[in-house]
């Protein structure tokens, strides 16, 4: 009984939360746009499969900032706090015990490789924030890594259902390289805006720019739209 009732309260929460931003969702170009800017046939939401500019490959290229933390599982930590009403930090098993998504998506990086169908498992972001609630006034978050990069994502980018807080990839743990024990994964936005070694969620009053933002990456990140610099 204890755990149906937390079954509706979890759904219900994230039913209201979608239909906050479900039209802003809808609209956004990813989803949206009439002319896409790629080639190759329609992929799920509607954009050719390889976006302007990108070159599939099928190895995975490691970016990342020169260091590569290492984080043991009794140590990680994911603290989601800022405009919510019910800011939290958890532990590996709270983040595991919280619904689990599984999702083949496609990753494309701004420096030209695309990778497609990569499968994934881990916390759909929606879910997690449907648990804290953002404020009325939330607008975007701020991603932090351990490794003290930052990357701010709008939230009616954050809220589709492909963007995951992810674990495992590839049927293995996600490799320290890629970002492991968890990163962030946003594929219908360029994959800068996916935390690697990802340590906490902000969720912002307005807009703030993060670390690549700051250094004349674009705001938006649409790689429909070859939106790589601002
Ligand atoms: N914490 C952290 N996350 C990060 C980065 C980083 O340097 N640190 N690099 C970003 C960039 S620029 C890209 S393209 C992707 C690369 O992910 P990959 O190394 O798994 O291919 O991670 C993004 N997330
Ligand atoms: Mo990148």
């Amino acid at each position: 009984m204890e755990e149906a009732d937390k079954l509706k309260r979890v759904v219900e929460a994230r039913m209201k939360l979608k239909s906050r931003f479900e039209e802003k969702m809808r609209n956004t170009p990813s989803v949206a746009d009439n002319r896409p800017m790629g080639t190759g046939k329609p992929n799920r939401h509607g954009m050719p499969v390889l976006p302007v500019g990108q070159t599939i490959t099928k190895k995975w290229p490691v970016l990342d900032l020169g260091v590569q933390p290492d984080i043991s599982l009794s140590e990680w930590r994911l603290i989601v706090d800022g405009a919510v009403e019910h800011p939290l930090v958890l532990t590996w098993n709270d983040f595991m015990a919280l619904p689990q998504t599984d999702d083949t998506s496609d990753f494309h990086c701004v420096t030209t490789w695309s990778r497609l169908d990569m499968p994934w498992r881990g916390v759909r972001f929606m879910d997690l924030a449907a648990l804290v609630m953002p404020k009325d006034t939330a607008t975007h978050i701020m991603c932090y890594g351990y490794d003290d990069y930052t990357t701010n994502v709008a939230l009616e980018e954050a809220l589709k259902p492909d963007v995951l807080l992810g674990h495992t990839v590839d049927g293995i743990p996600l490799p320290k390289e890629h970002g492991g024990p968890v990163r962030m994964i946003t594929p219908q936005l360029y994959a800068w805006k996916g935390a690697k070694w990802i340590n906490r969620v902000e969720f912002l009053e307005g807009n703030r720019l993060g670390f690549w933002e700051e250094r004349g990456y674009s705001n938006t990140a649409y790689p429909w739209r070859n939106d790589r610099y601002s």
